[in-house]
C-alpha cells in the first residue's frame, strides 16, 4: 500500500475544481485518508519545494502557491503514487494527455491545478510535512471490489 500527497493548487480551488479533482481519485478506486483546506506558510512551501530552490521559477512558484487556499489530500492504494501521477498528467497542461486532470483542465505549466508526489521517498517526506500523524486508517467497503484478492 502506498500513500501519495496530492494538493489542489490555488488555481484549482479558485476555478471550482476541488470536487472534480477529488472525485477522479475516488472514482479510480483510491482511498482518501487525509483531507484539509489550508493556507500554506512560506516555511512549509520552501520545505515542500526545496528541490526546486535553484530553479528560476522558484519565487513565482511560492508566490502562486501562497496566493490562496489549497486542498491537501492523502490518497492511498496499491501503487498509489504512480497511479496518481498518471491521473494527474504531464507538468504542462497544454501538452498533458486528454483524460488526465491537467490535460482536461489546464493550459499552463505553472497554473497546473495539482501537485502529486513523484516517488516513494518524496511521498513519505511530503506526507510528514503536510499531514504528520493527521491521517485516518479506516476500512472502505467498496475497496473489496477494486483490488482482486486472488490476483
Ligand atoms: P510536476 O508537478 O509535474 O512533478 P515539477 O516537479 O517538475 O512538476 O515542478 C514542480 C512545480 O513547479 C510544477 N507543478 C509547476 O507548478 C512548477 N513548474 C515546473 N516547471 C515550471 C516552469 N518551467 N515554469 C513555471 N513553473 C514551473
Amino acid at each position: 500500500m502506498e500513500t501519495s500527497l496530492v494538493l489542489v493548487k490555488p488555481d484549482g480551488v479558485q476555478r471550482g475544481r476541488i470536487g472534480t479533482i477529488l472525485s477522479r481519485f475516488e472514482a479510480k478506486g483510491l482511498q482518501v485518508v487525509g483531507l484539509k483546506l489550508m493556507k500554506p506558510s512560506r516555511d512549509l512551501l520552501e520545505k515542500h519545494y526545496a528541490v526546486h530552490k535553484e530553479r528560476p521559477f522558484f519565487e513565482s512558484l511560492l508566490k502562486f502557491m501562497s496566493s490562496g487556499p489549497v486542498v491537501a489530500m492523502a490518497v492511498r492504494g496499491e501503487g498509489a503514487i504512480g497511479v496518481v501521477r498518471n491521473l494527474v498528467g504531464a507538468t504542462n497542461g497544454a501538452e498533458a494527455a486528454p483524460g488526465t486532470i491537467r490535460g482536461d483542465f489546464g493550459m499552463s505549466k505553472s497554473f497546473n491545478l495539482v501537485h502529486a508526489s513523484d516517488g516513494a521517498d518524496t511521498a513519505a517526506f511530503e506526507m510528514g510535512l503536510w499531514f504528520g500523524d493527521d491521517t485516518i486508517d479506516y476500512d472502505l467497503d467498496g475497496l473489496g471490489w477494486v483490488n482482486d484478492p486472488e490476483a
